[in-house]
């Protein structure tokens, strides 16, 4: 891997692995829509919306691995998904695949398994119950990054992130969440890990109360080194009370409850 972009790199996740990545390898192509922190040794900048395929196609050129965080990062107008989830997203397997990218980790999210009740412990073989329209998006994702693998040879690693922060922030993320370090070594096992072809895991730390199975995280080295379970204390006595029976039962919490009109149709 020479030269590794991120894509959305101006959020969150993208700002840790612009600092946890860097020097690991020779260059960093950083890439958002918005306009980021001026390149540093061994960084470039780049500026491209990821619905301008003519604009992806330069994003990639050169690229040996990318960091897929671009996009949509939660519910929003059916429009607004389609732009920057569905066609970005196309655009952007279809660019790496003429370019001759070689690995991609693909951000999926815990929301597009949403629907499943916190009840059950589910593994990466579970067929997606998402719970948003941004849920669909990374279903769809994932369905992509099967099809460019299988077809196109390109190996992806789909991580399906729960909660990516310092702390967990509530009673939910105290079962999704990832630490910095803990993503950083999972994205590394995607771009590196020699026998990667289309590979689904949860990008979750070593949470006790974990509602996943990660075993096929853990066949491919990932031994995560944070646990939520020292804030849970903490976390717990700030929750407020009387949360809604539909968050509550599914593990997507607000995102199951929104729009949500299943019990009145079934009446
Ligand atoms: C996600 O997929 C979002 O990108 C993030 O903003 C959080 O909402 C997270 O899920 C979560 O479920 O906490």
């Amino acid at each position: 891997m020479r030269r590794v972009l991120i894509t959305g790199a101006g959020g969150g996740i993208g700002r840790a692995l612009r600092e946890t990545l860097r020097g690991i390898y020779p260059i960093l192509r950083i890439s958002d829509r918005v306009e980021l922190a001026p390149a540093r040794e061994g960084e470039e900048v780049d500026r491209t919306e990821l619905s301008n395929m003519a604009a992806v196609e330069r994003m990639v050129e050169g690229v040996n691995g990318i960091v897929h965080l671009g996009g949509i990062s939660g519910e929003n107008e059916w429009p607004v998904i389609l732009d920057g989830n569905i066609i970005g997203l196309y655009n952007l397997f279809e660019a790496a695949r003429h370019a001759g990218v070689q690995r991609i980790v693909f951000a999926t999210s815990n929301h597009a398994v949403g629907f499943y009740p916190r009840a059950q412990k589910i593994d990466h073989r579970v067929v997606p119950r998402p719970d948003s329209r941004y849920g669909v998006s990374k279903a769809f994702g994932e369905a992509i990054a099967s099809l460019y693998s299988d077809k196109h040879g390109i190996g992806v690693l789909c991580t399906r992130i729960g909660n990516f922060g310092e702390k967990p922030i509530d009673k939910r993320r105290l079962s999704i969440w990832i630490s910095p370090r803990d993503y950083t070594q999972l994205v590394r096992i995607g771009l590196e890990h020699p026998d990667i072809r289309y590979e689904i895991v949860y990008g979750v730390s070593n949470n006790r109360r974990s509602w996943y199975d990660n075993s096929n995280a853990e066949r491919l080295g990932y031994r995560p080194q944070d646990d939520s379970e020292p804030y849970a204390e903490a976390v717990l006595a700030a929750e407020p009370p009387g949360a809604d029976p539909i968050s509550e039962h599914c593990q997507g919490g607000t995102f199951c409850a929104a729009e949500y009109t299943a019990a009145t149709r079934r009446e």
